[in-house]
């Protein structure tokens, strides 16, 4: 089979954060280089998600226009990814003229199948502005606690979803003026007379991709309520033209043309697209995101792909993660609280430091914090005082008693037992991250780490190379073999780190294949061993976490 994997396409009003970048493009990032290890057909796919009120709001604030913001931020968000070694194979956009070709077609599709309905509504409108206003461009006094700043959608104050027109004194966001309630007509996608096929689909899903708690609860949560036609369309102007007459002022909702952007985005880079998405005999789609665009994707974005009646590659593995808090608080860009990926260099911690620590901390369960004193402390003693240990002792041992040569001679019983111990500890790694339990899998290769120090503690070489040489020299090739292996398996979570160690080694990777094997080195020469990673200074969490509290602006 052939993997396909996407991450949720990141909108273009924000910097992302590092509960942004673990919940989505890094812990799709591990498995696609997983995949491509392993030797799997693979292509991982994102971009940014660009057009919708959002964007219009950004390009308002910024005094820039809407496709000034996209080019702004596309460019931010792909600087960032590069600087994670984020290993898209198509990092694209969705404001694309192909996405406008297949999002047309595809509502085509389902206007001829007669799934798509038109209804008249009020919606608020200004006047003054002369636009439709979008829920949260409407601001009042809430009704429920006389709240003054209420959003047309919700109210901050005491929670409560709002309706627009349900606002005392309302007022538009951007002049301030009254709005009015006008009749305006929007198209409707009948997710109800999908409900049955959509529903069968997500079982069978569900259960052969084993999705995420998280997913099948909300996604069942969506069925037992029962599916309503939903709006697909909007009155805005930066977003895809709806083919249909009297829709000249309207455009697609942004959730209607966003997950077709997976679609697109490839397209616009590879003939052969529909060999990836339009092939579900020979594809299997993983798709990354954080847990509220669970439903888009096991509901929505299905439900316009089984509508339209081609034969799409549907979603098989969905992984859905909770969220990543910072400290004692959340992420906040507007207080500037929190590491936000276009900082994360500037602290100059080594980028497969920060890698380590969000994929061993990744949400999966529940949410997580991200906390200086936890990270260093979780850097220094889970991977330097472990794997890095392990892996300079080993390499350095090798160099000064045996001039670097890796040696195969037959083993002794326990040296035997080692060996098997730790292919076990692999299959065991294999699985979790073929099953994308990006964690567990992580946590096994330290647990390999763990087993490799307490080996050479336990074979004493430094004594054995008095008496029996052989022996010796024997203990420190086979974790030398450990060394490489682990340098393989390592290679998804922490990818430079794991080329630095095969290169002291002057070894290359090649491939997940190698992982488990203790022989077929003999006579070869490692090279120069150097300390993989320093250890961080303790002191850093202080500096750190003042300087990213919002108190102060610079450091
Ligand atoms: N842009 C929402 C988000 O960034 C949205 C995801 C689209 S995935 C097709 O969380
Ligand atoms: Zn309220």
């Amino acid at each position: 089979m052939k993997k396909l994997i996407t991450s949720a396409l990141p909108y273009v009003n924000n910097v992302p954060h590092l509960g942004n970048i673990i919940g989505c493009v890094l812990s799709a990032d591990v498995y696609a280089r997983f995949c491509r290890s392993k030797g799997y057909e693979t292509l991982y796919v994102c971009g940014t998600d660009e057009y919708g009120t959002a964007t219009e709001t950004k390009a308002r604030e910024e005094k820039l226009t809407p496709q000034q913001i996209c080019d702004k931020y596309h460019a931010i968000h792909k600087e960032i990814y590069d600087n994670f070694n984020i290993s898209f194979d198509i990092f694209g956009r969705t404001s694309t003229e192909k996405q406008t070709e297949i999002a047309q077609s595809i509502f085509q599709d389902l206007e001829v199948n007669n799934l798509i309905i038109e209804k008249k509504t009020k919606r608020t409108f200004c006047e003054k502005d002369s636009i439709f206003l979008a829920d949260r461009f409407v601001e009042g006094v809430c009704p429920h606690c006389r709240y003054e700043d209420a959003r047309g959608d919700q109210c901050d104050n005491c929670g409560k979803l709002l309706e627009p027109e349900n606002l005392i004194n309302s007022r538009c966001k951007i002049c301030g003026s009254n709005p009015v309630l006008k009749e305006t007509s929007h198209l409707y996608l009948e997710l109800d007379k999908l409900q049955e096929k959509l529903k069968s689909w997500s079982q069978k899903s569900g259960d052969i991709g084993k999705w995420s708690r998280n997913a099948i609860q909300t996604t069942n949560g969506w069925f037992e309520k029962g599916l309503q036609a939903r709006p697909i369309t909007r009155d805005l102007s930066w977003g895809i033209p709806v083919p249909r007459p009297g829709y000249e002022e309207k455009v697609f909702y942004v959730w209607f043309d966003a997950p077709i952007g997976y679609i697109s985005i490839t397209a616009n880079e590879r003939e052969d697209w529909k060999e990836w998405w339009q092939n579900p005999e020979k594809v299997e789609l993983y798709q990354f995101m954080a847990k509220d665009n669970i439903p888009f994707h096991t509901v929505i974005f299905p439900a316009s792909l089984i509508g339209s009646g081609k034969n799409w590659t549907l979603l098989h593995h969905i992984n859905s993660t909770e969220y990543l808090n910072y400290e004692d608080t959340k992420f906040s860009k507007s207080r500037n609280v929190g590491v936000f990926g276009d900082s994360v260099s500037d602290t100059g911690i080594h980028i497969d430091l920060w890698r380590f620590y969000l994929l061993a901390n990744r949400p999966e369960r529940n949410d997580s914090v991200f906390e200086w004193n936890d990270f260093i402390e979780k850097v220094n003693s889970e991977f330097i005082d472990n794997i890095g240990n392990m892996v300079n002792r080993a390499l350095v041992y090798l160099k000064k008693n045996f001039d670097g040569e890796i040696k195969d001679v037959p083993l002794s019983d326990d040296q035997l037992k080692f060996v098997n111990d730790c292919r076990n500890d692999f299959i065991k790694v294999t699985e979790a991250i073929e099953s994308v339990k990006i964690r567990e899998g992580l946590r096994g290769i330290l647990a390999i780490g763990n087993r490799g120090n307490k080996f050479f503690q336990d074979m004493t070489p430094w004594e054995k190379i008095k008496t029996e040489p052989e022996h010796a020299h024997a203990t420190v090739s086979l974790i030398a073999y450990l060394v490489r292996s682990t340098a393989v398996a390592l290679e998804p979570y922490m990818p430079e780190t794991a080329l630095k160690i095969l290169d002291m080694m002057n070894l290359s990777n090649t491939g997940w294949e190698m992982i488990g094997s203790f022989n077929g080195l003999d006579g070869h020469k490692i090279g120069k061993p150097e300390i993989l990673h320093k250890k961080l200074d303790v002191k850093l969490a202080e500096k750190f976490r003042k300087s990213f509290s919002g108190k102060c602006p610079e450091f």
